[in-house]
């Protein structure tokens, strides 16, 4: 169901059921909390991409499991709670950066893991659907807090309520995405993209993730307070020092993650 593959400090995630777009039965949600749980552990692993085979990235819950799980009075069978939460917290704060490769439609649930990532890369083919509504179902694996995030509360009401697929050029207009490629070139944007974060200051990079996702929820001076204590653990760092010595050396910095 998932594949995971690591190269270049890179570890790369990869959603593998292309027959049913990529939609995510309990299994593939095991498989996927498993191989972010290993690449978050991993300390090699300094940056993550997380992508979809075939002409899907995700077309979220699995909706033929969903109905037999519906046919047997099972309901939701606890998925939200037992894997898409812990997915997408494990997403949103593993102290690394997190990339999506969005090689084609990302719908519902799929659509919140690409919005939990750091970055999005996306196809010219790409679209987001926020296809909750259109089954009778609310938001989930934590659209309501990324989405209005990136977009402001406004438009994620309206994507949410209404429901209509954004291509990539309009989700590039609202700064839903990074970039915009080519579909032949989305995977090596985004590899290209996570190389580089897996070379640059991976503790500067899980401070600013903390930094981030703290003040979305904090006053000004609580976040001023951690800024300054994450400030005090990256200038104790030995990346810190050497890229300070770099810059006055006009050399490029060397960073270790240490
Ligand atoms: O347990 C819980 O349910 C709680 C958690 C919920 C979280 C959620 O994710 S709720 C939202 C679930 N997802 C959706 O509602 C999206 C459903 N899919 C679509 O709207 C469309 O398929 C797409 C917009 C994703 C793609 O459209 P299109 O025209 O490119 O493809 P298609 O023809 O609709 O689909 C191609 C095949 O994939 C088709 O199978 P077939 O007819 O060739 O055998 C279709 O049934 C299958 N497929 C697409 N999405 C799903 C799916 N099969 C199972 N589950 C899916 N989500």
């Amino acid at each position: 169901m998932i594949r995971y593959e690591m190269a270049d400090a890179v570890a790369t995630v990869t959603l593998d059921r292309p027959e049913a777009m990529n939609s995510l039965t309990a299994e593939t949600k095991q498989e996927l909390l498993a191989g972010l749980r290993r690449a978050a552990a991993d300390r090699a692993v300094r940056a993550v991409l997380l992508t979809g085979s075939g002409r899907a990235f995700c077309a979220g819950q699995d909706l033929r499991e969903h109905a037999a799980n519906l046919e047997a009075g099972r309901g939701l069978a606890d998925t939200v709670r037992a894997h898409y939460n812990p997915i997408v917290e494990l997403i949103a704060t593993m102290a690394k950066p997190v990339v999506a490769a969005v090689n084609g439609v990302a719908a519902g649930a799929g659509a919140s893991l690409a919005f939990a990532c750091d970055l999005r890369v996306a196809s010219e083919k790409a679209k987001f659907a926020l296809a909750f509504a259109g089954i009778g179902l609310a938001p989930d694996t934590g659209a309501s807090w990324t989405l209005q995030r990136l977009v402001g509360p406004g438009r994620a009401a309206e994507l949410m309520l209404l429901g209509e697929a954004l291509d990539a050029a309009r989700a590039l207009e609202l700064g839903l995405v990074t970039r915009v490629v080519p579909p032949g070139e989305v995977l090596k944007t985004a590899q290209d993209l996570a190389v580089r974060l897996a070379q640059g200051p991976t503790l500067a990079y899980a401070a600013t993730k903390r930094a981030l996702a703290y003040a979305a929820t904090h006053s000004l001076p609580d976040s001023l307070a951690l800024e300054a204590e994450l400030q005090d653990e990256c200038v104790a760092t030995r990346d810190h020092r050497e890229a300070t010595r770099a810059f006055l050396a006009k050399e490029v910095p060397a960073f270790n993650a240490e």
